[in-house]
């Protein structure tokens, strides 16, 4: 792996970029690969990367429809955070807040993980009562997290309208400050150069059109370069999971819903942390270019158009104006959708399938970018061992069997 001194930094930020080295290879696909991940967002390519590095399994190919982090990864707005109320969750998601902390050192690439904290806000006696109970089971977990009043709110947010006029007054919020953002493209690229310097396979522009199943046991991908053979094939596909799931002739508790995001012009730092607000319904940070990131709920239909409708963004502005006047004229740049795939209990699924040696990493809806590094690494676990890594085995598909559902619909952050 390349890296540069200081001297080489400066020649090539003087250079037009000739002869840079490619970050990962454009290789030719084999006949054949040990494990082949299905999709090249975040969590497919960290699970390269860790069966790579963590299980020496380098005979891996990551096929990716389009660009590598293109769906999801590229269309978050990358709020890091880890405290979800039951125990399993908080285990899931503060094991991928710990390998955020060290993630930049180990794939040697910068990817820009700022723990500037985050508020998630309440407005009535039963938010308090609610933030209360999470900020209690999180101390439990060791999971930092403390609830504050409405006074420390305004100390940490001062452009924030914490006034008793406001139309749902602020009385108070929970606040983890090791919350906070990353560069969503980093992390893709960070782990893509990783896994490729390791030996993995990155194939673009290649889309699974059907699996190999032969006497209940995949055994390759029908893509629309050929088919390739696998032994394991995992699965990650966030919006698409329940279209690959269908070829492989089962179904998946899953909803794919459009869920939008907007940027405004770049403004200079008036925000050093994130905001949310269940109640009020949005949220909002500022970008290191200093453009206001905001977003809300899913449009509550179903559909696989990256797009959503403009009530959703007419909704979720009246919500930014309301607990920030101070933005009322700040113009909005951009808006996009991307299609997330929700559980009934707002969880993911981690799992073995019906068909033996396939399995899938799905059901992340709207909060999946957080937990982008730990998913990889549970998941490359239970590839390489065939069986759930512990953090995992409660997100099992059998828990919609079994009733042992895990709901986090009240830490999911935005409304779904
Ligand atoms: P993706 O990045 O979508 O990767 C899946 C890949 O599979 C895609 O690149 C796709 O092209 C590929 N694929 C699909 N079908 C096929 C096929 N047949 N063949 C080959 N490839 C295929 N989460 C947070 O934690 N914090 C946030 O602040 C946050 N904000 C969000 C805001 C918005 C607007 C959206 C849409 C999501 C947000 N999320 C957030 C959720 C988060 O983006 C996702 O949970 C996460 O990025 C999913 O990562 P992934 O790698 O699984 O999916
Ligand atoms: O999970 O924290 C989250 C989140 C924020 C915005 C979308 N998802």
């Amino acid at each position: 792996m390349q890296r540069y001194s200081g001297f080489g930094l400066v020649k090539h930020a003087l250079s037009h970029h000739e002869n840079w080295q490619r970050q990962w290879r454009n290789p030719t696909p084999r006949k054949e690969y040990d494990v082949i991940i299905i999709g090249g967002g975040g969590h497919g390519l960290a699970t390269a990367y860790y069966l790579a590095k963590e299980h020496g399994i380098t005979n891996v190919a990551v096929i990716e429809k389009g660009w590598l982090g293109g769906g999801n990864t590229a269309r978050n707005t990358t709020i890091v955070r880890s405290n979800y109320l039951w125990d399993e969750s908080a285990a899931l998601y503060e094991h991928s807040m710990k390998l955020w902390e060290g993630l930049s050192q180990d794939l040697n690439y910068n990817v820009m993980f700022s723990q500037r904290g985050v508020l998630n806000l309440g407005h009535t006696l039963q938010d308090m009562r609610d933030i209360q109970r999470r900020v209690n089971a999180n101390r439990l977990n060791g999971i930092d997290s403390e609830a504050l009043d409405a006074q420390q709110v305004q100390e940490i947010v001062p452009i924030l309208d914490c006034s008793k006029r406001a139309r749902y007054p602020v009385m108070g919020a929970s606040w983890q400050p090791r919350a906070g953002v990353a560069r969503h493209d980093a992390v893709a690229w960070g782990f893509a150069r990783g896994a490729d310097a390791r030996g993995v396979d990155i194939l673009q522009q290649t889309e699974v059109t059907g699996f190999k199943i032969l006497d209940g046991r995949v055994v390759g991908v029908h893509t629309n370069r050929g088919d390739i053979g696998a032994k394991t094939v995992g699965c990650v596909a966030a919006g698409n999971s329940g279209v690959l799931a269908r070829m492989a002739g089962f179904r998946l508790p899953l909803e794919s819903h459009p869920l939008q995001a907007l940027v405004s012009e770049p403004l200079k730092p008036v925000l050093d942390t994130v905001v949310m607000s269940n109640h009020v319904h949005g949220y909002i940070s500022q970008s290191d270019k200093g453009d206001l990131v905001i977003g809300a709920g899913i449009d509550g239909y179903l559909g696989y158009g990256q797009r959503g409708s403009y009530s959703t963004v007419e909704h979720t502005l009246q919500a930014i104006v309301e607990m920030f006047p101070i933005f009322s004229r700040v113009r909005m740049n951009r808006q996009w959708g991307g299609i997330v795939d929700t559980c009934p209990d707002a969880c993911p699924i981690l799992s073995a399938t019906p068909v033996k040696g396939l399995f899938f990493n799905c059901g992340w809806g709207t909060g999946g970018f957080k937990a982008t590094p730990g998913s990889g690494h549970v998941f490359a676990a239970t590839l390489a061992k065939g069986q759930a890594h512990p953090l995992a085995a409660p997100f099992s598909i059998d828990r919609f069997h079994t009733g042992a559902l895990v709901d986090e619909h009240g830490a999911a952050g935005v409304a779904h």
